[in-house]
């Protein structure tokens, strides 16, 4: 039991929520890991949601309210953290929600379904995947031709790299969270939101339901203005400025 008084309270909390997951079978060994990285530029970046964090949740959620068939895929990691947030995201644009995993089992595929199912979601893929994405050895080819396979949109929160690039040449646009600016997926990806998922999916939400009243091609024009080179270079400066800043005191 971590106790509400202790100034790192939030942080642990994450971590406990991950190795409850871990527990569970829902989050794999290295998804402990991967966290340990993203948790490090949280903290560089002072475990808060920056302006051009919330600029590229506010293009996503354009992309999202303007695609036909856009789909959330969901890991180990992401299912641990936010599952009930990926299942309001997913109605309230509306989107499909899939299970695709890096390290694949049925068991753990058939869990996070649950998991999602349980958090209220009506229906989940990834369990009959009967397609794969062309270019990928790995199992995290593995997807079903009514989700992810057929979709134009895809978020990916917290990914491996090669399958954004993957989507991407299968001519999909691809939304990224990923709390690393300098990752194969933040630099691949159409948009990459760095910030945690933990406040990133909320965010895109917030969006989706602020902007699902404006006219189409007021949601092209906000998608449209997003350079996500540019975006990365920003968060980039920002992290240096800040770590200059607090060499100073
Ligand atoms: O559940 P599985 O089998 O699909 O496996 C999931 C993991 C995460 C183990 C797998 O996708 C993996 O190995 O990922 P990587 O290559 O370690 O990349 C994870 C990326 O997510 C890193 O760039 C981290 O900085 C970032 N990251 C970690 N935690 C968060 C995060 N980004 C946003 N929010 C987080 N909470």
């Amino acid at each position: 039991m971590i106790p509400r008084t202790h100034p790192r309270y939030e942080s642990l909390l994450i971590r406990e929520k991950l190795v409850r997951g871990f527990r569970e079978g829902i989050v794999h060994e290295s998804g402990l890991i991967a966290h340990g990285r993203g948790e490090a530029f949280d903290y560089l970046m002072g475990e808060k949601t920056i302006d051009i964090s919330e600029n590229a949740a506010k293009v996503a959620a354009s992309m999202l309210l303007l695609a036909k068939n856009p789909v959330i895929s969901v890991n180990g990691n992401v299912a641990a953290l936010v599952a009930k947030e990926c299942v309001s995201l997913s109605k309230a644009i509306p989107a499909k929600i899939e299970v695709n995993l890096f390290h694949r089992s049925e068991k753990r595929i058939r869990d996070i379904a649950d998991l999602l199912r349980k958090e209220g979601a009506e229906m989940v893929y990834g369990e009959n995947a009967d397609k794969r994405i062309p270019g990928l050895d790995h199992d995290r080819a593995l997807c079903e031709s009514e989700g992810i396979f057929s979709a134009d949109v895809v978020l990916v929160p917290l990914e491996d790299g090669d399958r954004c690039e993957a989507l991407r040449k299968l001519g999909k646009v691809v939304i990224a969270i990923d709390l690393n600016p300098l990752s194969r997926t933040a630099r691949t990806a159409d948009v990459t939101i760095v910030d945690n998922v933990i406040r990133a999916i909320p965010n895109i939400e917030r969006w989706v339901k602020k902007l699902k009243g404006c006219e189409k091609e007021e949601l092209v024009s906000i998608a449209n203005s997003w350079d996500n080179r540019s975006a990365l270079k920003e968060v980039l400066s920002y992290i240096s400025k800040r770590l200059n800043s607090l060499a100073d005191i």
